[in-house]
């Protein structure tokens, strides 16, 4: 964490904006407990990806709340390149401010080149959104940080350059719930808790919400009494309904949480925010 924190601190030397990527179904808990500190003094915007899996009126309270904390937010769907050119236009009209304040004495006239930095926790869509903005492969999605021999700039839109490896931030383990909801979104590995246990904390925070909890009864079938249960016996009967049975009539509880996991990261369920 500490070399992270290091490589940041050295890249960031260089950049104009920092481009900060956050989960849209969880922009707390994804976010960088330090972001403040790391990127004193720089324009950062805000970008939620994971638009398509997020719950649609939080996204709009999240957006709000940014741009009156003076942040200019962006939410995307970087699989389809949706709003990603809002980005580059954000850029740009961040970035001639930024020029225009450096270089009061008009007689200076250099051609001004907008350097922007990606960061954000594992797995938010950081490779995904260079190659979009960047408009071809040149980072890896889905993978592990590679050995990057040279850091390399791509010329964006004549006059941004976006630096091809992003900066990587680790996330809120440290904090229970942060990484709880980072593990339903499938940010972290789920294997940080016991599956079983991690479902029902899942269904927990769904029967929070009646609007999660009709979700969660189109979805499997259930029917309204069936809230009523303990989140164990919910899942067993949500098991039941899926079929996951063992032989003797049982339910699989560990297959039913995977099924049940995996539907709510996926979006399965429905638009689903936890924040
Ligand atoms: N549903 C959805 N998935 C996304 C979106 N952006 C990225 N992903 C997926 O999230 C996973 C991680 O993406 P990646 O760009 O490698 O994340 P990185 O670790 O931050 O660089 C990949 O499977 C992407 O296809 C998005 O807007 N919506
Ligand atoms: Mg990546």
């Amino acid at each position: 964490m500490v070399k992270a924190q290091n490589e940041i601190k050295d890249t960031l030397k260089l950049i104009d904006i920092v481009v900060e990527v956050l989960d849209a179904r969880i922009p707390v808990s994804s976010s960088n407990p330090n972001i403040h500190e790391l990127t004193k003094g720089k324009q950062r915007i805000i970008v939620l990806n994971k638009s398509d899996l997020a719950d649609k009126e939080n996204l709009e309270v999240w957006i709000k709340k940014f741009e009156k904390e003076g942040y200019t937010c962006i939410s995307t769907n970087a699989n389809i390149s949706e709003n990603i050119s809002n980005i580059i236009e954000k850029i740009k009209i961040i970035g001639k401010k930024i020029y225009n304040q450096k270089y009061l004495d008009k007689s200076v006239k250099i051609k001004p080149i907008y350097r922007v930095l990606i960061v954000g926790i594992p797995n938010v869509g950081k490779s995904t959104i260079i190659n979009k903005i960047a408009g071809k492969e040149v980072a890896n999605v889905g993978n592990k940080p590679g050995v990057t021999l040279k850091k390399q700039w791509i010329r964006v839109a004549d006059n941004i350059d976006i630096l091809d490896t992003p900066g990587l931030l680790w996330p809120r383990i440290s904090d229970n719930d942060a990484g709880l909801k980072l593990a339903l979104t499938g940010n972290i590995k789920q294997e940080i808790l016991d599956v079983e246990e991690l479902a029902c904390e899942g269904l927990k925070m769904l029967l929070n919400v009646p609007k999660y909890s009709s979700m969660l009864i189109s979805k499997y079938k259930l029917d309204d009494s069936s809230l009523n249960l303990d989140t164990y016996e919910l899942l067993e009967l949500i098991g039941k309904k899926r079929g996951c049975l063992v032989s003797g009539g049982k339910v699989d509880m560990v297959r039913t949480s995977k099924i049940f996991l995996d539907d709510l990261k996926s979006g399965k369920i429905g638009n689903i925010s936890l924040e």
